[in-house]
């Protein structure tokens, strides 16, 4: 294991072997052999910088200390070969990182013309990928963590081994970083902008997704999973119902709206969750934060996706995201409104 520690990146580095080491995860994108050797490049030259220097700096102070009482220092003369070094050496080394780095740069932002596109979406605090043309939307999912046991809401983003694949990458609501460390790929997620990159994954595996930007309260949870799927299993993914797009002439799709964009916070069984359950609210007469009470039919709804902090209800605290036009439509909003009438006009019943 100490071994592994001291020389294991190292020559993982040189190598560029497919593994993970003490010091990366798994080489799963075909980037990742060009970005490594660079990142040891940079941590062996400071270790190599750190030591010589702190040892110098020991060295010197040692050797010059003050000997006798009031000894005084020669006076020093400077030395221009010396400084022309101190100079040169480490503009040479920059200018190295600089270019190193340009090139892997300019490589992850040109994609090539048949990368598959896929849209990815941040949002508080879930992931959303579109597939446009396939067909297919993956939102998060509800699961249950092996080891803790807790339940969590994931979101699993799949993509076919050895195709170029191009990101487009915004937020709705505010920044979030989109961050796969086995692709070596991270990128921020900006409201109003679109931001990317591509990769090429050449290792079938299921690897982590993250949120690398503190987004608030959940930041930690939003995170998914990344399946390298092999040809076959790709063309099996495209053919299942797996991420399906909603479709607005189905009857259920109001609850599949509700499941891709309100169940992070709000649940239909009758508890509590970031926002009140929409369990049998259809008609109740309900107490808002500033005393006053709002019945809750068609109209409210719509403002509570619209403007959600036009009316805060009692007991809890503002922090839902607004749901514009872009993101939900008028058929969508309607097909929500049916969805929350169908779990039952409860009156005051909670
Ligand atoms: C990030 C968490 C979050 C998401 C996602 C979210 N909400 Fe909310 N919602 C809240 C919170 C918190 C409240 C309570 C505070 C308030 O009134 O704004 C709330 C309140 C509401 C209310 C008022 C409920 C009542 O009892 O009066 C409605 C209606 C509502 N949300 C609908 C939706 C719908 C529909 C969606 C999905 C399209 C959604 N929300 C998504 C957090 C969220
Ligand atoms: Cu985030």
């Amino acid at each position: 294991m100490m071994r592994e520690f001291l020389t294991g990146g190292l020559l993982h580095g040189l190598l560029g072997e497919a593994q993970s080491s003490v010091w990366m995860p798994p080489e799963a994108s075909t980037f990742a052999s060009d970005m490594d050797p660079l990142f040891y490049f940079i941590l062996y030259l400071c270790a190599f910088f750190f030591v010589l220097l702190m040892g110098a700096t020991l060295w010197f102070s040692l050797k010059y200390r003050e000997k006798t009482p009031g000894q005084r220092t020669s006076p020093i003369k400077h030395n221009g070969r010396l400084e022309f070094l101190w100079s040169a050496i480490p503009t040479v080394l920059l200018v190295v990182i600089f270019a190193w780095g340009q090139k892997g740069f300019v490589s992850l932002a040109t994609p090539p013309a048949d990368a598959l596109d896929v849209r990815v979406t941040g949002q508080k605090w879930n992931w959303t990928i579109d597939y446009p043309g396939l067909n297919k939307s993956c939102g998060p999912t509800s699961v249950t963590d092996p080891v803790t046991g807790l339940q969590g809401l994931q979101t699993d983003f799949y993509v076919p081994a050895g195709q170029p694949v191009k990101l487009t990458i915004s937020a709705t609501d505010v920044l979030h970083s989109f961050y796969i460390p086995a692709f070596r790929l991270k990128r921020d997620a900006v409201p109003d902008r679109y931001t990317g990159y591509w990769f090429t994954a050449d290792e079938p595996g299921v690897y982590d997704l993250f949120c690398a930007e503190y987004c608030g309260q959940q930041h930690s949870e939003m995170r998914g999973r990344v399946h390298v799927l092999t040809d076959l299993e790709w063309r099996a993914f495209l053919k299942s119902s797996r991420c399906p797009t909603l479709n607005p002439d189905a009857d259920d799709y109001g609850e599949k709206l509700y499941e891709a964009n309100c169940k992070t916070c709000h649940t239909v069984d009758g508890s509590p969750k970031v926002g009140p359950s929409f369990k049998g609210i259809w008609g109740k007469t309900e107490s808002l934060a500033d005393g006053s009470t709002v019945v809750v039919d068609d109209n409210y709804v719509r403002e509570s996706l619209r403007n959600p902090n036009a009316k805060i209800v009692a007991g809890f605290a503002p922090g839902m995201s607004v749901f514009d036009s872009g993101k939900l439509d008028d058929r969508a909003v309607n097909a929500l409104i049916d969805f929350i009438k169908s779990l039952g006009e409860g009156g005051d019943i909670k």
